[in-house]
């Protein structure tokens, strides 16, 4: 622990703002950042710790299809959700901005442009993956299929989730739109290019050679293995409308790859926080004695540990990353936590069933954390882990010395009698822990540095078990006002290097003992707030006074531990009726509701498939009310000349829609087998004549 203070830039991964945050993001990225940053803070240090919501990316536009909202109502809605779990969790961000602020759009297109003028990018016309149908080009989450690395059936046109791996669309396997479902065909398009594989050698002497001791073998082995492999060229524009737009000639329709634009968002950040606080934001990212550590899940690596830097790189007079401590992912209950499946632990939901106990689940969760390989949460380990550690030995200890003090000295701290061997040696235990504690979190080891602070704990249990003060007072008062003292100032060490873990806890206790008095008569002395209790001879001198004893910790029922498993089981079961394809009942409609649809009897007179798509059908019904064009996606299940003359199920009054150029005035009513062929709803009895109405 040096005594110059030390520049540091802390990110943590902008979350999407296409769902809540759960406990998954917490346990991977932020509650290690958090605690990272808190600790350096009380080393004295100058911290700039920014986050901020990631807005662009296509999750967030095929959720607003689906919502049938806008991309802005979106990210205006989880951007909120968000950022009050992050208020309610104590996570400590200096800023957390978000990227559709001017200030990134800004920030994001001048870095381009400097890029651009530079000539930095490889400026390409290439075919790329489009779905006729939908009338779009396909990128990231637009297309799934087969991961040509690892085999995942599930990857995206940007990355494979299952090895990290970053694609280019056209690298995957048996492709298909995510929008419907589509083989895609390929399509001339211009792209501007990040050379990667021009960076290739500086990448492997930076990292592989230069890392290869301080980042994490996680880490480490990911970028070895993708640079083995050949790093190649990857597009950072997209045929896309959602996003920062590509702000140089030719770049009308086309926005920035929401993996160029978000890490840049950590600029923009640190930049609306400097002007906020009325200081120079350019020395957190240009001054080479910064130290700027990214926070991140696994999945994010290869853009934080390759892309990103290379993109710093290429623009010039930035400082690259000093370490990306990056952890692998939570599971819950065996499971991995999925978002779309709903099997997660969500904060909000959390604290509405564990009020103010966010630090219980901040203490499991990094009791557990992922930090080296996938960990899995259990509710039964929150439990033993609250009542066994947080109330038996943490809570316990510090209720003992705040009632007992009370009841002996009326709160006042004694003034102690000559130190016996064992106070002096937990006395000389308890001074050390600042630095084993430190070491642990200067290796990002935040579980073994957790683990440290309970066993300062358990020193502060023993040694009241073992003195038995409660015995003591009938025989040797003396004596107990030295072992009240020398408990008092373990609790005062707990209150301390608690802060990074538990910070709701550290105030309680640190206001229970009533530091900021102490704080106001010692404030003279320039001690670092980390180390204090090592560097003064006490930290609750006798004669101050605390206060009345509250409980830290309460203890978990299993009642309550029943209630979330039941939950999960109610989430799986849904998931099994959705997957069963069994769509789940709709919300009551109401008669009137019915009314209003026209549901009529109709003859197919004309057919043809419509050119240049895999599905579409252009169909002249005779509804009995007029002949009018119907488009249908069934061009895959018949053939046009096999449905002229059959009757048909028509939704009449559907609003007009054109599709492909074609006016599509009504729906036909169709449903599935269970080879899921498309199957038509009509009368199995002749006579039924066309417009003839369904109630
Ligand atoms: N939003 C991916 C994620 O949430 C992405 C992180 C951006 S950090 C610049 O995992
Ligand atoms: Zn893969």
């Amino acid at each position: 622990m040096s005594n110059t203070p030390q520049r540091y830039t802390i990110t943590a991964a902008l979350p999407y703002t296409n769902g809540p945050i759960h406990i998954g993001h917490l346990a991977g990225v932020y509650v290690p950042a958090d605690i990272y940053a808190r600790y350096l803070r009380m080393q004295g240090n100058d911290v700039a710790f920014v986050c901020g919501s990631d807005e662009h990316g296509v999750p967030i536009t095929i959720k607003a299809k689906k919502e049938g909202v806008t991309p802005q109502d979106i990210v205006d809605k989880y951007d909120g959700i968000i950022r009050q779990s992050f208020e309610n969790f104590g996570i400590s961000f200096d800023n957390y901005s978000r990227t559709t602020a001017k200030v990134h759009h800004d920030t994001a297109s001048a870095f381009f442009k400097k890029m651009f003028k530079d000539g930095k990018f490889i400026e390409e016309t290439t075919k790329q993956l489009y779905d006729e149908n939908a009338g779009q080009f396909l990128a990231d989450r637009f297309v799934i299929g087969t991961c040509p690395k690892c085999g995942n059936q599930e990857a995206y046109g940007d990355q494979c989730e299952s090895c990290g791996t970053s694609l280019n669309a056209t690298d995957l396997i048996n492709p298909k739109s995510a929008i419907t479902g589509e083989t895609p065909t390929l399509k001339e398009t211009r792209h501007w290019f990040l050379p990667l594989d021009q960076y290739q050698e500086w990448l492997d002497n930076w990292i592989v050679k230069g890392h290869a001791h301080d980042w994490k073998s996680n880490v480490h082995g990911q970028v070895k293995s993708w640079l083995n492999d050949g790093l190649r060229a990857r597009a950072v524009t997209r045929d896309l409308d959602w996003g920062i737009p590509v702000p140089v000639e030719g770049g009308e329709g086309k926005v920035l790859y929401v993996w160029f634009d978000a890490p840049i968002g950590y600029i923009s950040s640190t930049k609306e926080w400097a002007e906020r606080e009325n200081k120079d934001w350019e020395p957190y990212w240009k001054d080479k004695d910064t130290k700027l550590i990214h926070f991140i899940g696994k999945d994010n690596i290869v853009f934080h540990c390759i892309i990103f830097p290379v993109m710093l790189k290429a623009h010039g007079d930035f400082i690259l990353p000093e370490n990306v401590p990056a952890n692998e992912f939570l599971n819950l209950e065996g499971k991995k936590l999925s978002t779309s499946k709903n099997w997660a632990v969500w904060l909000h939901e959390y604290l509405e069933e564990f009020p103010n106990q966010q630090d219980v689940l901040r203490y499991v969760l990094t009791a557990n954390a992922p930090e080296a390989k996938d960990n899995d949460f259990t509710w039964k380990d929150f439990q033993a882990r609250n009542n066994n550690e947080l109330v038996a030995i943490f809570g316990n200890f510090i209720n003992r010395v705040m009632v007992l003090t009370n009841k002996y000295y009326s709160g006042i701290v004694p003034k102690p009698n000559n130190y016996s061997k064992i106070d002096e040696q937990t006395i000389a235990e308890l001074k050390a822990y600042p630095a084993v504690i430190a070491s642990s979190i200067e290796k990002y080891r935040f579980r073994e540095a957790q683990g440290e602070l309970m066993n300062l704990a358990r020193l502060g249990n023993k040694y009241l078990a073992d003195e038995e003060p409660w015995k003591l007072i009938k025989t040797d008062k003396e004596r107990v006002k030295t072992v009240m003292y020398v408990a008092l100032q373990i609790a005062s060490g707990l209150a301390t290097l608690s802060e990074p873990f538990l910070p709701f806890s550290s105030r309680k206790l640190q206001q229970m003992l009533n530091f900021t008095d102490v704080e106001s008569k010692l404030s003279g002395q320039e001690f670092s707030q980390w180390d204090k209790i090592a560097t003064r001879d006490s930290l609750l001198p006798a004669g101050h006074q605390i206060k009345k004893a509250e409980l830290l910790f309460s203890k978990i029922e299993d009642s309550q531990m029943q209630e979330q498993l039941d939950k999960l089981e109610a989430t799986k079961s849904a998931n099994a009726a959705s997957s069963n394809k069994l769509e789940p009942q709709k919300d009551i409609a109401t008669f009137e509701d019915f009314t209003k649809m026209d549901i009529r009897i109709g003859t197919i007179i004309e057919a043809y498939k419509m050119p240049k798509t895999k599905k579409l059908m252009v169909i002249k019904v005779d509804t009995g009310l007029n002949k009018r064009t119907i488009v249908s996606g069934i061009a895959e299940h018949y053939k046009a000349e096999e449905i002229i003359g059959k009757k048909v199920t028509v939704l009449a009054n559907l609003a007009p829609r054109k599709l492909r150029g074609v006016e599509s005035e009504g729906m036909i009513l169709m449903t599935e087998n269970s080879a899921g062929k498309l199957i038509f709803v009509n009368p199995d009895e002749d006579g039924v004549e066309p417009g003839t109405t369904i109630n």
